[in-house]
Formats: structure tokens, C-alpha cells, sequence
């Protein structure tokens, strides 16, 4: 009679290869770390999230030349006399650590394994809106390390919005102590249209920020900011009248969800404050993008306004939705000029995508082919497939939610294209007012989204959920407050 075979390990998402041997080897607190000076933030990551703290070398983490593994990519040999991790960089043994985080399933034992593994695509992130609910930052923190578990590189931060601005810029304090805060919010649904009187807001100072960044880097996640101008500025507008394009009118931080009809202005100084924001912004974030938004600008003020009907004239544009472009380009100058790279959002692939920019293809899966076809890249979040922020299911005890539904299997079936940067999902938190509720939606989409960007393009629906099942246990003892899956469909 041939042996039962070796149960397969749960590992999401779904390494390249994964061969399992007979035996074990048991993690305990005195197994030790022995890592190059380069690789110290891995080693650190090991010896936390695997509970190790040992002086010997039975973890051994090392950097080899093995350009094949790329930027991320890891090998991983567990023994009964150890664990070998081999990385090209220091990325590679990080996300060999969260490998061996999974392995262990907080038994602290890994079964013996061979691992060879590496992403399919570089940008594979998350946005969090903390503009409509201003979640704590204790969250964030406890986000980036539910991002990592999951090898996602990126937490895409937005930072503001019509119904709040959380970003500390000290020039123009207002835009927190004003702009920070709200009357109330939306009660229901935006479309019923009532709205509440329980005021909310908060910010975040940049020191708080810069220890994010600091703190994430150390997990390989890169924190990218968003500022969205011209549209989604209403609590900016609310804060220094003057960006408006009626002075004369006090504009409040906006209750409700949706979006405001109030623009920022098209003036030089207007774009010169922006440009003062993104200064101190990228002061905080060093990652190369900075995200300038560009999504949802109704042009109807401008089209009312004589200031904005010369700067068209002036510029010789096209009309005022072009406009739009050229805030894009004011922005994206200014940040190419420090060495930034912008991010914008689909919308500027018609008013003007400016040199370099990457662009956001939320509005559906022909936005990112629109996106690619015209030469861009492109990171791939199409709303059909990756935006979390709606239902997973239709059911009545479903929380409320903006749309339904996005079931589980429709986010894992996203096949992007080969030459997009990656995949995000989102979550836009108007009807996220909790950490909780934010977990709720992200969990377990979020860890179908890290295999869409990370593991190949086959689709093995059975074998995810399988492993997915075994993975659930671990994100219960972190306590992730995830919706349990519905039972596969077909
Ligand atoms: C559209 S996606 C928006 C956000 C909303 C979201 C709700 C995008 C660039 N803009 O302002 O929060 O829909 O799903």
C-alpha cells in the first residue's frame, strides 16, 4: 500500500511551486535568526511574527545572485534540521517570511517544504479611504500587516475628500482644524438623501505618518498618499474659501456622501497651494507615485465662472472638462520636477493623462485596455471585480452597502492583462465607518486580489477555496473581523 499523501500546506497566495516532504521542524523561542546586515528588516520580521529568538542559525536568510527571483521573488528550503530563505533582495526574504508565517499556521511547526516563488506583478495593492471615516491609526498599522501577510506591496492612502481632509499640512492649518472635521454624514444610503447631526473627524499629523511609512517599509509595503484635486476638495474649499470658485460663499465639510459640485478654482495661487500640500506631502512619503486623483470633477462651476472661461481661452483648451487635464499637468510638473512620479484616475484618459503619469482604471474593465492601448501604464482596480467597498453578497443581513454584489469568486476570476503594473482593491469607506466593518469587506476578497496580482493567470477555484479554508484559521487568531465565505456557487 502507497503512503497517504503529505497534506498540501495552505499558503495564499498561491506560491509558484510548492513541494511538500515527509517531516517537520518545530519553531521554537529559542530557534535563531542569521540574516546579512542587508537583511536585517527580514530577520526582525522573522524573529516577531515567528516568535524566534534564539542566538543560533537555524533560520538562515541569505541574498544570493540569482537574478531569475527578481525584485520579490524567494526560494525556501524547510528541513528537519532548519530553514534556508534565498532572496535577490532583501523584498524576496520578507515575503519568505510571511511564507513561513502561513507555513506555521501559529503552531510553530513548518512542515518540510521547497518552495520557489515569485509575483507576477509588481504593484499589487489596496486604497483605504480615510477621508469619509477617519479610521484610527492603530487600524492602519494592523492594515499594513494584513497587507503583508498577504505579499500586498502597496496601501494606496486617501487622505482627502469633500467629507474630510486627514493630512496635516502646516502651512495652511485650517485645512485640518476646519476641513477635519464634520456637522455630520450621510444616514442610510446617500440616496435617500437624509443625513445626521453627529459630527465626526480627526486627522493625522505627519510625524504619525512618517512612523506608517517607516514601519510599513520594514514589512515592504509602500505607502503611496493621495491628494485628489480638482473635484472630491469641498472640505479644502470649506477651509480656505478663496480655492472656491465663489469667495464670497462659506462652503461647509460636505455630510453627505456622493459628489460635491464644488471645484477648487483655476487660478495660479489655487494651484500653487496644491503644490505647497504636495510639497510636505512627499516630505512624508517617499515613495516615488503621489497620487493627484482626477476622478468625479463636475465642471459646472466653471463653465459659470469668467476667471475659468479665460484660463480656457488662455490655454487654448478645449472646453472646461479639459481642465481638468491641466490642473493634472500643473500637479504632475510639479512633482516630476522633485523626482515624483503622479497617479491619476481613469477620468484624464479623455481630459489629458499628463507625461509619465500612471493611470487608475477604476471605471470598469474597458478603461484598463482604453488605458493600455494609449501607451500608459496602467494599474488595473475595475469596479466589477476589485472594488470591496460593495456587498459581497445580496442577502438581507449584508451591511449597507454603496452597491452589491462583488461575491468572492468574481474577484478571484479577474484575469488582469500582462502588462499591466498591477491590481489594487479598493475600499472606499462611505459605508465603512469601523475598522470592523472595513475588515468585514476587505476579508477574505482581499486575500483573492493578493493571488490575482501575485500568483499566475490559471484559476483553480476549488484548490483557492481549499487553501483559503486552512488560511481562515490564521486570520482568526489576529482576530480579522472577515466575513465568512458563502459556499462556492458551482
Ligand atoms: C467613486 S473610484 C469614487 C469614490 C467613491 C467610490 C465609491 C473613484 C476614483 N471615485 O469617490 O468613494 O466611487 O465606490
Amino acid at each position: 500500500m502507497s503512503p497517504a499523501p503529505l497534506p498540501t500546506p495552505a499558503v495564499v497566495p498561491r506560491p509558484e511551486s510548492l513541494t511538500v516532504r515527509p517531516g517537520h521542524f518545530a519553531l521554537t523561542p529559542e530557534t535563531g535568526v542569521r540574516a546579512p546586515a542587508e537583511a536585517a528588516d527580514a530577520a526582525g520580521l522573522a524573529r516577531e511574527l515567528l516568535g524566534v529568538s534564539g542566538s543560533g542559525d537555524q533560520l538562515r536568510l541569505r541574498l544570493v545572485d540569482e537574478p531569475a527571483l527578481g525584485a520579490e521573488g524567494y526560494r525556501l528550503k524547510v528541513t528537519e534540521d532548519g530553514v534556508e530563505a534565498h532572496a535577490a533582495a532583501p523584498a524576496g526574504l520578507r515575503w519568505a517570511v510571511q511564507t513561513l508565517r502561513q507555513l506555521a499556521a501559529g503552531e510553530g511547526r513548518l512542515p518540510c517544504v521547497e518552495v520557489l516563488d515569485r509575483p507576477r506583478f509588481g504593484w499589487r495593492g489596496s486604497l483605504l479611504d480615510v477621508a469619509r471615516w477617519c479610521h484610527p491609526l492603530p487600524f492602519l498599522y494592523r492594515y499594513v500587516d494584513l497587507l503583508a501577510l498577504h505579499k500586498l506591496n502597496t496601501l494606496h492612502l486617501h487622505l482627502t475628500d469633500d467629507q474630510g481632509w486627514r493630512f496635516e499640512v502646516r502651512k495652511y492649518p485650517l485645512l485640518t482644524e476646519v476641513g477635519g472635521f464634520r456637522a455630520g454624514s450621510s444616514l442610510g444610503h446617500a440616496d435617500q438623501g437624509r443625513t445626521d447631526d453627529v459630527p465626526h473627524g480627526g486627522f493625522y499629523t505627519q510625524e504619525e505618518l512618517r512612523d506608517l511609512v517607516r514601519y510599513a517599509g520594514r514589512r515592504g509595503v509602500r505607502v503611496m498618499p493621495e491628494i485628489d484635486a480638482p473635484g472630491h476638495m469641498q472640505a479644502a474649499v470649506a477651509s480656505y474659501p478663496w480655492l472656491g470658485n465663489r469667495p464670497d460663499r462659506r462652503l461647509p465639510v460636505r455630510r453627505a456622501w456622493g459628489v460635491s459640485r464644488h471645484v477648487l478654482n483655476v487660478s495660479d495661487a489655487a494651484v500653487d497651494f496644491v503644490c505647497d500640500v504636495l510639497d510636505e506631502l512627499t516630505d512624508v512619503f517617499p515613495f516615488e507615485y503621489v497620487h493627484i486623483g482626477g476622478d468625479e470633477v463636475p465642471t459646472d462651476e466653471w463653465e459659470a465662472s469668467a476667471d475659468a472661461r479665460r484660463r480656457i481661452a488662455a490655454e487654448g483648451l478645449g472646453g472646461a472638462g479639459e481642465l481638468v487635464g491641466w490642473w493634472a499637468s500643473r500637479l504632475a510638473g510639479h512633482l516630476a520636477a522633485r523626482g515624483r512620479r503622479a497617479a491619476v484616475w481613469d477620468e484624464l484618459l479623455e481630459r489629458g493623462v499628463p507625461a509619465g503619469a500612471a493611470v487608475f482604471a477604476w471605471q470598469g474593465l474597458p478603461r484598463v485596455d482604453a488605458g493600455l492601448r494609449a501607451g500608459h501604464d496602467v494599474v488595473a482596480a475595475p469596479y466589477e471585480h476589485l472594488y470591496l467597498d460593495w456587498a459581497e453578497g445580496e442577502g438581507p443581513e449584508e451591511p449597507l452597502a454603496i452597491l452589491s454584489s462583488l461575491p468572492l469568486e468574481r474577484v478571484y476570476a479577474y484575469r488582469p492583462p500582462e502588462t499591466v503594473l498591477g491590481v489594487q482593491g479598493h475600499l472606499w469607506s462611505e459605508y465603512l465607518p469601523t475598522p470592523e466593518l472595513v475588515e468585514w469587506r476587505a476579508f477574505p476578497r482581499l486575500a483573492a486580489v493578493a493571488e490575482v496580482g501575485w500568483s499566475g493567470a490559471e484559476r483553480d477555484h476549488p484548490d483557492f477555496r481549499r487553501r483559503l479554508s486552512a488560511h481562515l484559521p490564521l486570520l482568526d487568531r489576529l482576530g480579522v473581523h472577515y466575513r465568512p465565505p458563502d459556499p462556492p456557487t458551482a
